[in-house]
C-alpha cells in the first residue's frame, strides 16, 4: 500500500481544433493524471466540458501511443517497423532532407500539417521557422475554413464576429449549418441562456441532428444552396421593408446592386432551388427582420462545398441590412481569430525563406501534388494531420504515398492511417508535456499552457522537434535555439488594440486573458473593406473574377449520380483524431448513411442495411439509417473513421473530390455526388 499520495488539481487547455478551446483542472495523483474537468473558474468553460476531453486520460496512458522513433522494414501500406534511436531518425531525416536539395530543389520538400495540436508553437511556430528557411514548398492550409472565411472578409473584412459571451443578449437566433451542440457546446450553452431570457432559435441544416432536436425550429435545406435562401431572405426583408435605412446609409456599400439582385430570388423560386417551402422562407425573413438583436451563428458545414464563400459572403449581409452590428447580442459570428491574433511574422519568420516566390501546393489537392508535380515531392513531412483519412480523394492520396520514391515522416501519439505509409514514424509527446499558447477561433480569451507532465517515452513535441532539426542543420542559434518561453514572447510582441499590451507575466499569473474589445464588436466602428463599409458590392471580388454582389451559383458536381453525400464530422471524435479510442467509438456504433425514407422505398432499402456508395472518385460500404432526418436524395454520414483497426471501415473521403471552392482555396467535402446500391 501506498504510504503518502499526493492529490492536486492543476489548470490545462484543451489543444483540439474545436471553438471552445476549453480550460481544464486535471486532478493529478502523485503526479499521475486521475481525471479531467472543465475548469469553474474560466469565464467560458465554467466548469463544462465535452465527453471526448472528460476522457481524455485514456488517450495520454493508451497502450498504444508511439514512445520511440520507428523505422519502416516492411512494404508501404503495412505497419512493419524497427525501433530506432533519435540520432539515427535525425541523421536519416537530414541525409534525405540534403540528397532531396541537391537533386531536386527545395520545392520537393513538403510540409503537410494542420491543428491536431491548436497551440500555436506546435502548429504554426518552429516547423514554420524551418520549412521557411530550408525555402521548402509552402502549403496553403485550407482544409478547413478556408472559404468560409474568404467570403466573410469580402463583406465585412475581418475574420471577427460578435464576442460569444454577447450572445445571452440576443432575441432571434439562426445557427445555419453548424452542429453547435457536437461542434461548440458552450454556443449552446450561451444560447439556451438567451432562450430562458425569450429568444427563439431557429437551426438551418442539411441534416436534422443533434443541434436540431435542441433548437426551437428546424429548417432542412438541400446541400449547397444557402445562399439562394440567403437571396430569398433578402428579397422578402426588402419587399416588406424590415431593413434599417439608416444604418444601410451609413456603413454598408451596393445597396442598389443588392436590391436589383435580391429582387431576382422570390421565395417561390428559392423554393425550389432549397427544397424550403416558400411560406417558410417568407416566415424565416418576417421572424429575423422583426426581432433585435438577432444573431447568425455561421458554421463550417455550408462552406465546405463548391459555392461555400459565396454562401456565407451572403449570409454575411443579413445582419447588415437590418442593422444589427453594434447592438449587444446582434450581428453574427463565423470565426474570431481576428482579435486574438498574435504576431505571425515574428512567430513563423516568413523573412527566412531564401525565395519568397517558392510554390505554394493547397493541402486539399495533396493526391495531385504527390501523383503530378512538377518538380515531383519527394521528401513529405507529416505532423499534426492524419491525411490519409482526413484529405480528400483520398484514393488518390493514398496512391501518392505508396510511392516508392517518395521518403515520408509522419510525426503523431498514434499509428494512424497515414503511418502506414511513413518510412520514418516519430513520437509525438501529448500537450500536457508542452508549454504553449492557445487562442480560440470563437471566445476572446488567450490562455497559456504550462507542462503537467514528463515527456512520455522518447517523445518529443513539434516544437522541440523541428528546434533540434534546426540545429542540427546549422541554422542561425537566435532562431532555433530558443525556449518556448521565449517564443510566446516573441507571438506576443504585437501592437494590437485586442491584445492591449499582453504580457507572458500576465498569463502566468492569471492562466488566461480576454482581449479587449469595448464594444459588442469592431463592427460598425471598423470594417476594414477596401470601402470601409460592409460591402453588398464587392469591387474585390469583381477583380478577382467572382460576382460582386450575392448569386447563387449551383455546385459543381456533374449531375448524373441522384444523390447528394455530406460527410461531416461526428459528436464523439474531432475529426479522425480519438478515432481509435474504445470507448469513444463504441459510443459512434459504426459508420451509418442517413437517408430519405422516400429514397429508401424507392431503392428497396430497410434501416440496417449495406450498401456500396459509390462515384468515379471511389466507393464506401456503410450501412444505412433510415429517416426522415434528411430531404430526398441527400445522404449525410458522420465521422471521418479509421480503416486500420476498424474492420470494415472505409473511409468516406474516398469519395469527395480535389476540386476546390469558389474562394479561398477551400475544400469541397460536401458537394459530392454518388450513387448507390445494396450489398448483401
Ligand atoms: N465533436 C466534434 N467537434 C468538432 C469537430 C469534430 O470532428 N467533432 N471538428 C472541429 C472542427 S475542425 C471544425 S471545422 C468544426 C466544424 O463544426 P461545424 O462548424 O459545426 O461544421 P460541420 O460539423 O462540418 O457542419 C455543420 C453542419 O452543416 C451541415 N451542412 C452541410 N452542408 C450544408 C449546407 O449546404 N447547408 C447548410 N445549411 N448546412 C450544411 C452539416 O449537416 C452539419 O450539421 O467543429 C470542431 N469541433
Ligand atoms: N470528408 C470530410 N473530410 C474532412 C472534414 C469533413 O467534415 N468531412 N473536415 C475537415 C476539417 S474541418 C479539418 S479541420 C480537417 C482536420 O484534419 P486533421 O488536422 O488532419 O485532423 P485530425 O484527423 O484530428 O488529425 C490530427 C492528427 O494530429 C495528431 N496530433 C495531435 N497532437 C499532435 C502534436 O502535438 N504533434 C503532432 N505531431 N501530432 C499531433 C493527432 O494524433 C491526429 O492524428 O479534416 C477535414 N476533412
Ligand atoms: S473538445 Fe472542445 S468542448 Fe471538448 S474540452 Fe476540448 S475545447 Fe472543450
Ligand atoms: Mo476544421
Amino acid at each position: 500500500m501506498p504510504t503518502t499520495t499526493e492529490t492536486k488539481i492543476v489548470r490545462s487547455v484543451c489543444p483540439f481544433d474545436c471553438p471552445d478551446a476549453c480550460s481544464l483542472h486535471v486532478t493529478m495523483q502523485d503526479g499521475v493524471i486521475e481525471s479531467i474537468d472543465g475548469n469553474p473558474e474560466h469565464p467560458v468553460t465554467q466548469g463544462a466540458i465535452c465527453n471526448k476531453v472528460r476522457h481524455l486520460r485514456e488517450r495520454v496512458y493508451h497502450p498504444d501511443r508511439i514512445l520511440h522513433p520507428m523505422r519502416r522494414i516492411g512494404p508501404k501500406g503495412t505497419l512493419e517497423f524497427e525501433r530506432i534511436t533519435w540520432d539515427e531518425a535525425y541523421e536519416e531525416i537530414i541525409r534525405r532532407m540534403r540528397d532531396t536539395l541537391a537533386e531536386k530543389g527545395p520545392e520537393s520538400i513538403l510540409p503537410y500539417s494542420f491543428y491536431g495540436n491548436m497551440g500555436i508553437l506546435n502548429a504554426e511556430g518552429m516547423d514554420r521557422r524551418f520549412f521557411h528557411r530550408l525555402g521548402a514548398s509552402q502549403l496553403e492550409r485550407t482544409i478547413c475554413n478556408a472559404a468560409g472565411s474568404a467570403g466573410y472578409r469580402y463583406t465585412m473584412g475581418a475574420a471577427a464576429g460578435i464576442d460569444p459571451e454577447d450572445t445571452v443578449h440576443s432575441k432571434y437566433v439562426l445557427v445555419w449549418g453548424c452542429n453547435i451542440v457536437s461542434t461548440n457546446m458552450h454556443q449552446v450553452v450561451y444560447l439556451t441562456e438567451a432562450r430562458k431570457r425569450g429568444a427563439k432559435i431557429v437551426h438551418i441544416d442539411v441534416h436534422r441532428n443533434r443541434t436540431s432536436a435542441w433548437a426551437d425550429e428546424f429548417i432542412g435545406i438541400l446541400p449547397g444552396t444557402d445562399t439562394a435562401l440567403a437571396l430569398g431572405m433578402m428579397h422578402v426583408l426588402i419587399k416588406e421593408g424590415l431593413t434599417d435605412p439608416e444604418f444601410i446609409a451609413r456603413y454598408t456599400k451596393g445597396y442598389e446592386e443588392l436590391v436589383a439582385q435580391a429582387e431576382l430570388y422570390p421565395p417561390d423560386k428559392v423554393s425550389q432551388i432549397t427544397g424550403i417551402p416558400a411560406d417558410a422562407i417568407t416566415q424565416l425573413a418576417r421572424d429575423y427582420g422583426n426581432a433585435s438583436p438577432s444573431f447568425i451563428r455561421i458554421g463550417n458545414g455550408l462552406q465546405h462545398h463548391d459555392n461555400g464563400g459565396m454562401a456565407v459572403r451572403a449570409i454575411a449581409c443579413l445582419p447588415a441590412l437590418t442593422g444589427q452590428w453594434g447592438k449587444l447580442g446582434g450581428g453574427a459570428l463565423k470565426g474570431n481569430g481576428y482579435y486574438s491574433a498574435v504576431n505571425s511574422y515574428k512567430l513563423e519568420r516568413p523573412d527566412l525563406m531564401p525565395d519568397r516566390n517558392v510554390r505554394s501546393i493547397n493541402m486539399n489537392r495533396l493526391g495531385e501534388a504527390l501523383l503530378d508535380s512538377e518538380p515531383s515531392v519527394d521528401f513529405m513531412f507529416v505532423y499534426n494531420s492524419n491525411p490519409a483519412v482526413v484529405a480528400p480523394d483520398q484514393n488518390r492520396v493514398r496512391q501518392g504515398l505508396m510511392r516508392e520514391d517518395l521518403f515520408t515522416v509522419v510525426h503523431d501519439l498514434f499509428l494512424t492511417d497515414s503511418c502506414q505509409y511513413a518510412d520514418l514514424v516519430l513520437p509525438a509527446t501529448s500537450h500536457f508535456e508542452n508549454r504553449d499558447l492557445y487562442a480560440s477561433y470563437w471566445h476572446l480569451y488567450l490562455q497559456l499552457h504550462e507542462p503537467i507532465l514528463e515527456p512520455m517515452g522518447e517523445c518529443k513535441s513539434n516544437f522541440t522537434l523541428f528546434k533540434e532539426l534546426g540545429m542540427r542543420m546549422g541554422f542561425e542559434a537566435e532562431i532555433f535555439d530558443i525556449t518556448e518561453e521565449q517564443m510566446i514572447r516573441q507571438a506576443l510582441d504585437r501592437n494590437s488594440p485586442y491584445l492591449n499590451g499582453l504580457t507572458y507575466e500576465q498569463l502566468e499569473r492569471d492562466g488566461w486573458a480576454k482581449m479587449k474589445l469595448d464594444k459588442p464588436s469592431m463592427f460598425p466602428d471598423r470594417i476594414p473593406t477596401p470601402s470601409g463599409k460592409i460591402e453588398f458590392y464587392s469591387e474585390a471580388m469583381r477583380r478577382a473574377g467572382l460576382p460582386p454582389v450575392p448569386e447563387y451559383v449551383p455546385i459543381q458536381e456533374p449531375e448524373e449520380l441522384p444523390f447528394l453525400l455530406v460527410t461531416g464530422p461526428n459528436h464523439s471524435f474531432i475529426n479522425s483524431t480519438f478515432g481509435n479510442q474504445d470507448r469513444l467509438k463504441r459510443l459512434e456504433k459504426q459508420p451509418t448513411a442517413d437517408m430519405n425514407a422516400e429514397d429508401a422505398a424507392a431503392r428497396g432499402l430497410q434501416h440496417g442495411d449495406r450498401v456500396r456508395i459509390w462515384n468515379e472518385r471511389g466507393e464506401c460500404r456503410i450501412a444505412v439509417k433510415v429517416a426522415n432526418n434528411v430531404l430526398p436524395g441527400v445522404l449525410v454520414t458522420q465521422g471521418l473513421w479509421w480503416e486500420h483497426g476498424n474492420e470494415g471501415v472505409q473511409a468516406v473521403n474516398s469519395l469527395t473530390s480535389q476540386r476546390l471552392s469558389d474562394m479561398g482555396g477551400g475544400a469541397t467535402f460536401f458537394s459530392t455526388r454518388v450513387d448507390m446500391e445494396k450489398i448483401e
